[in-house]
């Protein structure tokens, strides 16, 4: 039987629960359909061992209800995994969304109903729901990549994924691990891992340019103090690139003499956190000025490790600081020079096979008794062109984004009326603090509802034009930066076959979010309401 709700929302991570929410203030029926057990999204699957957020904890919350923000106790600068999960769950029963949300349930397809009114959902769990409004909250990083090596199937031991890491307790003593993949997930995992493994074995193919984090207790101090002006704290944190505070120079490098870019550099590197090459106006542009950031960080790793074949093969050399995500970690280099931890450089010796014994490179096998696969995403777009959304003509997303994803400002795509992307590809996402982008996308979404049903209008659907100047402009400025040049998730590059486009609107939330008001203000220009 077919149930009519006025919005469907897909997932219950950070975006699915700010969208029950907002739909649910709005006086919409809404139902909302998440495939884990229970909510938290990316927070939820990924509870592997030293993970963590790279957004300072007072940043990377909601600001949707004052309440919330001045009573929640963030115990660390950097929340880690579980803190936000609990977050997340005290979230969603606070505010009583549990209810609205249909657990274990993965959707399987939308499409418009006959007469191209309504999109019709339909889940595993065999429900039908037709609904006005379909709000993906899918998560820009929540696609994992399928650990797909070859002999997998044969080996002998346990193996893991850190995208999908398993809810009972992973136990490492004794154990030889090999851990695939050194971005983010692999820089948190594997020093954690070294601490109770018998052995680990990192496989390296891309070096990562990685920061201390310098994480700790809470400055409770700091933290009374922004909880007594948090609203005006969250308005501040507007005017950053990334929607929070986030520090930088304002200059270029050039301005600095030698001695004066160390010190700066020096002063980031002892105050940890992510701005290194972002405290300079040219490093994300010019390769001259990232060449000095990147100099800097491959004297750093050299002081850290030890081995001076370790360190060498640690220093990222083959793309420019920042362009591909920058990790911040707690230990990451010096773990190299724990006697239990070995690096194999799998970009000179390429990983042949998995074997019933471990991992076979072109070069020799590793015996092992455990395999972590930290390998990553279908980053931004992956999410949505899993689920076979198809629109009148019977086009489906992934059809439409195999040649690059078209959207217009990230919210919306041509052809799919009604259908609402919660951080989609061409808005700022993955390259800002993702809860100020989530929770600006969810106000817009939630605006442009409200504008609807006052004007008495049942639909709105981006221009075809509007898309595609919109597009080339997100490619055009991402055409300009040092982000464009190495291969990455941010350029799609990490998935065999996809496009190569950058995923993100590089120039963060002010920009974006003007560009959007402007558009509303000019009665939703590029879009077309009836
Ligand atoms: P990332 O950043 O995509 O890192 C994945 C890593 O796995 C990266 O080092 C890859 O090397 C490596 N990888 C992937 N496939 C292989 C194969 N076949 N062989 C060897 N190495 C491989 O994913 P994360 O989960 O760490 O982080 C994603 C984001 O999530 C993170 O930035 C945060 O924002 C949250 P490659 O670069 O492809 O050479």
């Amino acid at each position: 039987m077919t149930e009519v709700k006025d919005v469907v929302v897909v997932g219950a991570g950070f975006a699915g629960l700010a969208a029950l929410y907002k739909m649910r203030a709005l006086g919409l029926s809404v139902a909302g359909i998440e495939q884990a057990p229970d909510v938290g999204g990316v927070w939820y699957h990924n509870n592997y061992p030293g993970a963590r957020c790279d957004v300072e904890s007072v940043d990377y919350s909601y600001s949707f209800s004052d309440a919330l923000q001045v009573e929640w106790e963030w115990t660390e600068k950097y929340a880690a995994q579980p803190e936000i999960l609990a977050y997340l769950r005290h979230v969603a029963e606070r505010f009583d969304l549990r209810p609205l949300i249909r657990f274990n349930t993965r959707v399987l397809s939308a499409s418009r109903e006959a007469e191209d009114r309504r999109w019709l959902v339909e889940t595993d769990a065999g429900d039908v729901i037709s609904c006005e409004y379909l709000v993906m909250a899918s998560g820009s990083l929540s696609a994992p990549k399928d650990p797909d090596f070859a002999g997998l199937q044969d080996f002998k031991g346990e193996w893991y994924q850190t995208s999908f890491w398993p809810k009972d307790p992973v136990k490492f003593e004794g154990k030889r691990v090999g851990l695939i993949g050194t971005g983010s997930s692999g820089v948190q995992s594997g020093p954690k891992i070294a601490e109770t493994a018998e052995h680990l074995t990192v496989f390296q193919r891309t070096p990562v340019f990685t920061i201390p984090a310098r994480n700790g207790p809470m400055d409770q101090e700091k933290f009374t103090a922004v909880k007594a002006r948090y609203p005006e704290y969250r308005e501040e944190a507007k005017t950053f690139r990334i929607g929070s505070p986030l520090y930088s120079t304002g200059r270029p490098t050039t301005d600095f003499t030698p001695d004066e870019l160390r010190q700066v550099l020096a002063a980031r590197w002892e105050a940890g956190g992510p701005a290194l090459s972002g405290s300079f106006t040219d490093a994300g542009r010019v390769l001259e000025a990232n060449n000095k950031v990147v100099a800097f960080v491959h004297e750093r790793i050299r002081e850290i490790v030890k081995d001076p074949e370790t360190a060498e093969l640690l220093c990222p050399k083959d793309h420019p600081i920042g362009a591909r995500r920058i990790c911040i970690d707690t230990d990451y280099y010096a773990t190299y020079n724990r006697e239990n931890v070995t690096l194999v450089d799998v970009r000179t010796h390429p990983i042949e096979r998995i074997t019933a014994a471990g991992i076979k490179t072109t070069e020799k096998e590793y015996p092992l008794d455990m395999i972590v696969f930290a390998i990553g995403f279908d980053a931004v777009t992956g999410a949505m062109t899993r689920i076979n959304i198809t629109n009148k003509e019977g086009l489906s997303i992934a059809d439409k984004w195999r040649d690059g994803a078209g959207t217009y400002l990230g919210l919306m795509t041509a052809g799919f009326p009604n259908l609402f992307i919660v951080t989609g590809p061409g808005s700022p996402s993955v390259l800002v603090n993702m809860v100020a982008a989530i929770e600006h996308d969810v106000h817009w979404i939630g605006d442009t509802i409200s504008y609807l049903r006052k004007n008495h209008l049942q639909r709105i659907e981006a221009t075809a034009e509007a898309e595609d100047e919109w597009t080339d402009h997100v490619a055009e400025i991402g055409s300009g930066l040092l982000l464009s040049k190495a291969n990455s998730w941010y350029m799609g590059s990490n998935i065999a076959g996809k496009k190569r486009f950058l995923v993100a609107y590089p120039l963060g939330m002010p920009p974006y979010r003007q560009k959007v008001e402007e558009i509303v203000a000019d009665g939703y220009r590029g879009f077309v309401l009836s």
